[in-house]
């Protein structure tokens, strides 16, 4: 198992945690339609429903937030943000939005027609949703391996360039832009190599197709390229990370994962004449173009958490205590997405729950059993997130039906780690007491996931 190194910070303030039982749990999971998102926090004792705005922030940030410069226009703290967007991501134009899916909405309003196309490595739910909205389809076209929960490739967020070539003779000119991500969340947290991005680039820039990067973890991805890929070991991660954007023509950030704050995002551009239609509508939909929906301390947040996030004992421990995490459960024969990601733990739902059927949602059902087993809350990541496609209104049903465990930077320990794993072990133990899935009570039409509620196929409960 792998090592847990010291945690490279001291806690100075702490958040008590609610004691519940088993029954005050059964009851509050009823309530909430069986869905762990429709909890109140308040009765989470362990809460990794996601790693995004939920970090902790440094005693750095926290003075940083005293200089935030609030006045309405030109503030002071937009220009400390754009410098440090700059210096560590490399686009010359940055364009501050309130979080990563008011960049998605702007990016994808500014570049999609009806009946475009969009290549990507796996969609995101959020973004997907956005490029479906303007019109477009999205085209996975992730190397197959990361459909696979036990293929340990170094590089699983990696493109088949093989599929890329495809969609681009299908559809040529209907592409507005590639969609990547670094790293890929729907695949468990997979990196993508500085190779494989800059040939992906170098493929769809010989087509004059421009390249967008999901950038909202690339820190992390850039602690993978430094670990695994053949010629990285010596550069810093600051390094990796510039040389992870250059190739490409803009960013789409959410701010609340690797930059170490609890809201904001940017889209970093190159082009002058997008950057202005951007800016514009960021006028429209996020707020005046120097603070984009943000207060002036949010920015200042993100300036110091940027520096913060390329520090390597940071992330050497993030990456550290996702292994120690998911190596536990490995060595118990839990079945997890392998290689561990660079945010989650995923616990593969099919293999945990085969006697579920996909239209019963394994994965959900697990993630309520989980909370009222130990508190622990964590997110499907399956077919009720995957939704429904818009063309043909079927639900749809990915190769990956997953509950993952994504852990907050900087607020767990390792007890809290181990009452994690203890959880996950025993329920696994005990899965066949699990013996009926879940259907929808209440299905909203978008992002589904966050506000469904559900009932018990038969009976009143999952055992
Ligand atoms: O939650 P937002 O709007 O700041 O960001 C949307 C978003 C975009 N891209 C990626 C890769 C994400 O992971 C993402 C949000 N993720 C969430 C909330 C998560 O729990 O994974």
């Amino acid at each position: 198992m792998s090592a847990y190194p010291p945690e490279p910070w001291r806690i100075k303030m702490v958040e008590p945690i609610k004691a519940t039982t088993r029954e005050y749990r059964e009851q509050a999971i009823r309530d909430a339609g069986w869905n762990p998102c429709l909890l109140r926090s308040e009765d989470v004792s362990i809460d990794l429903f996601t790693d995004s705005g939920t970090s902790a922030m440094s005693d750095r940030q926290w003075s940083a937030l005293l200089r935030g410069d609030e006045a309405y226009a030109g503030a002071r703290s937009f220009y400390v943000f754009e410098e440090a967007v700059r210096a560590h991501y490399g686009y010359e134009h940055v364009i501050p939005v309130h979080q990563g899916r008011g960049g998605e909405n702007i990016l994808s309003r500014c570049l999609i027609r009806p009946g475009t196309h969009i290549p990507g490595n796996m969609y995101f739910p959020s973004t997907r949703a956005h490029q479906e909205l303007n019109g477009a389809t999205f085209h996975d076209v992730i190397v197959d391996e990361a459909e696979d929960p036990r293929a340990a490739l170094p590089f699983k967020g990696n493109v088949d360039l093989a599929k890329l070539r495809a969609v681009i003779a299908e559809f040529g000119e209907l592409i507005p832009y590639v969609s990547l991500a670094a790293t890929v969340n729907m695949a468990g947290g997979q990196p993508i190599s500085v190779a494989n991005l800059t040939e992906v680039c170098e493929l769809a820039h010989a087509h004059g197709i421009p390249v967008f990067l999901d950038t909202a973890r690339a820190v992390e991805n850039a602690w993978f390229v430094k670990q695994r890929e053949p010629g990285w070991g010596d550069r810093s991660l600051a390094e990796i990370l510039l040389a992870l954007c250059a190739p490409t023509d803009g960013a789409v950030m959410s701010a609340k994962k690797d930059s170490l704050v609890n809201i904001g995002g940017w889209i970093g551009l190159r082009d002058p004449a997008l950057a202005e239609r951007a800016r514009g509508l960021v006028l429209l939909y996020e707020g005046l173009h120097t603070y984009g929906g943000m207060a002036g301390r949010d920015m200042e947040a993100i300036a110091a958490g940027i520096a913060e996030s390329v520090d390597e004992a940071h992330m050497g421990a993030r990456i550290a205590q996702l292994e120690y995490l998911g190596g536990r459960l490995d060595a118990e024969g839990v079945p997890i997405i392998h290689p561990i990601g660079g945010h989650c733990v995923c616990v593969d739902a099919t293999a945990t729950l085969p006697h579920i059927p996909r239209t019963r949602f394994a994965a959900q059902t697990l993630a309520a059993a989980v909370y009222v087993d130990a508190g622990i809350r964590g997110v499907e990541r399956g077919g009720v997130s995957a939704g429904r496609d818009p063309v043909t209104g079927e639900n749809r049903f990915p190769p990956l039906e997953f509950l993952r465990l994504a852990v907050p930077r900087r607020v767990y320990t390792r007890a809290h780690m181990d009452v994690v794993a203890d959880s996950l072990i025993r329920v696994h133990r005990e899965r066949d007491r699990i013996t009926h899935g879940l259907e929808f009570a209440y299905e909203p039409d978008h992002l589904r996931f966050f506000q469904a509620r559900f009932k018990p196929v038969s009976g009143s409960s999952i055992w």
